[in-house]
């Protein structure tokens, strides 16, 4: 569809940026915080670690006020679990409730918004140890969780997302790093899981309208289109198949309260669907999200299953996520995109293409929670001249306002990442954020912050409200 003219971003529109607790914050055992599984599992030896990252915990007030100055209007970060709660339930630290009661009145204090996830892959790991998201005391203990967020935070924050990547946990479970031994659930185990996290989710979306009366909520998914690889129609199949099983079952649960048909057709018929205990479809019902927040990397293109063992391939430029299922789908390449140094297809146009389907699928507002390219940017004289990263957003931004003008409701824009923190699988090597964070996978340096020129570049975008794009 094209138009003489672009239709604005809205007033009030959230220009923002991301970050998570485990990838920015460091102080991994301070101030009373227990480790996660994060801190407890396995990762690439030769890339940082996430016990000291950006040390985001002791300079979150210098940030904040970097920020301000970039003209942030919104600031996603997460709230760490193990710091409110160290056991996983019961007892509440102080000292955790008292750093995150600064995190959001420091943003205040610049009228920047806090979009809080409440988690973002750091399970309690003496939770892990009890069988986490396996067992059905976990959705317990993350309701007992969410209950102390909205009672402590219920006034100052509007937006909240409860869990990040959902999908990206039960379906590529060794991406946040492998547990002690190795071994990963079996997918039956998986799905069990994500039963289990469905259920947190929308007893949280719940106590979320109950408490908190100003409170938005949604979950926060990574969502992409798929393009079948020919007009084979066993390719438009196959990638129905995947764009279902990967994007549509994950947000279908909490808006209509139950699994997508196909999807639970493909569990049943696999034997793997899950235990579901009487009253289950009553909390899955009425979960209520406010809006559907959003991650976008990339689009994925797919082909019909030879129905072979080929049909399973490592993700381009990431080894820990395999694509492709015998019988569902297989991976294919696509001549019309291009790609980031690490494989992740570029592709604004399919951001255009997944904004409308999503919002057609559930017409509920979108928030975009991240979006952005890895790169190992290089501190040159003082500066960092990323203009690749000021191309991919410039572009993915416009695709964003043709999207607008297609009629796709948005709420705000917050790309991946506001600062520089360490990648799940690159440590420093490969960074997102507009603000530099001067240190090596290793040498901690001083860790001083420096603009980049996308710092610049956003700045402008914001003050004008994104009318040159
Ligand atoms: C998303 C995660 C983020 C972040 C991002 C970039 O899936 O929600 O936490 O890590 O991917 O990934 P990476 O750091 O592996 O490049």
């Amino acid at each position: 569809m094209r138009y003489s003219k672009l239709n604005d971003f809205p007033d009030h529109f959230l220009w923002g940026a991301s970050s998570s607790a485990y990838q920015a914050e460091g102080a991994w055992n301070e101030d009373g915080k227990s480790p996660s599984i994060i801190d407890m599992y396995e990762h690439p030896k030769e890339y940082a670690d996430f016990k000291t990252a950006s040390d985001h915990y002791h300079r979150y007030k210098e940030d904040i006020r970097l920020f301000a100055e970039m003209g942030l209007k919104a600031y996603r970060f997460s709230i760490a679990w193990t710091r409110i709660i160290p056991d996983g339930t019961g007892e509440i630290n102080p000292a955790g409730i008292a750093h995150y009661r600064d995190v959001i009145q420091e943003c205040r204090r610049y009228h920047i918004e806090p979009i809080v996830t409440m988690y973002h892959f750091d399970l309690p790991y003496c939770l892990e140890e009890k069988g986490g998201w396996s067992s059905r005391e976990t959705i317990d203990a993350f309701e007992a969780y969410a209950k102390v967020l909205f009672t402590h935070f219920g006034n100052d924050v509007t937006y909240w997302l409860t869990i990040n990547e959902q999908n990206t946990m039960i379906l590529h479970p060794g991406a946040i790093g492998l547990p002690k031994g190795g071994t990963l659930p079996s997918k039956k185990e998986l799905y069990q899981q994500n039963h289990h996290l469905m259920l947190a989710q929308a007893k949280a979306m719940k106590l979320c309208h109950k408490l908190c009366p100003r409170g938005k909520i949604g979950p926060a998914l990574n969502l992409t289109a798929m393009y079948p690889e020919t007009c084979n129609p066993s390719d438009s199949i196959a990638a129905h198949n995947w764009e279902v099983l990967r994007c549509w079952n994950f947000a279908d649960v909490p808006v209509f309260g139950w699994y997508h048909p196909l999807a639970w057709s493909y569990l049943v018929h696999r034997e793997m669907e899950p235990e579901i205990a009487p009253g289950d479809r009553e909390i899955l019902m009425g979960a209520d999200p406010d809006f559907i927040a959003m991650n976008y990397y990339s689009t994925a293109t797919i082909a019909a299953s030879r129905g072979d063992s080929t049909d399973v391939s490592a993700r381009a430029g990431d080894q820990q996520i395999m694509l492709g299922e015998e019988g569902v789908y297989r991976a294919a390449d696509n001549p019309f995109v291009s790609k980031t140094k690490y494989g992740w297809v570029i592709d604004p146009e399919g951001f255009r293409y997944t904004l409308r389907k999503v919002y057609e699928r559930y017409r509920l507002p979108i928030l975009i929670t991240e979006n952005g390219i890895g790169a190992p940017d290089r501190l040159e004289n003082g500066q960092i001249h990323d203009d690749y990263r000021i191309e991919f957003i410039r572009r993915h931004l416009h695709a964003m306002r043709l999207a607008i003008t297609d009629g796709v409701e948005m709420l705000g824009y917050c790309p991946w990442a506001a600062l520089d923190v360490v990648s799940t699988h690159q440590g420093y090597q490969k960074r997102y954020g507009f603000i530099y964070v001067d240190r090596d996978e290793f040498d901690l340096k001083e860790m001083k912050r420096i603009k980049k020129d996308s710092f610049f570049w956003y700045q402008k975008i914001i003050e004008e409200n994104g009318n040159s794009l």
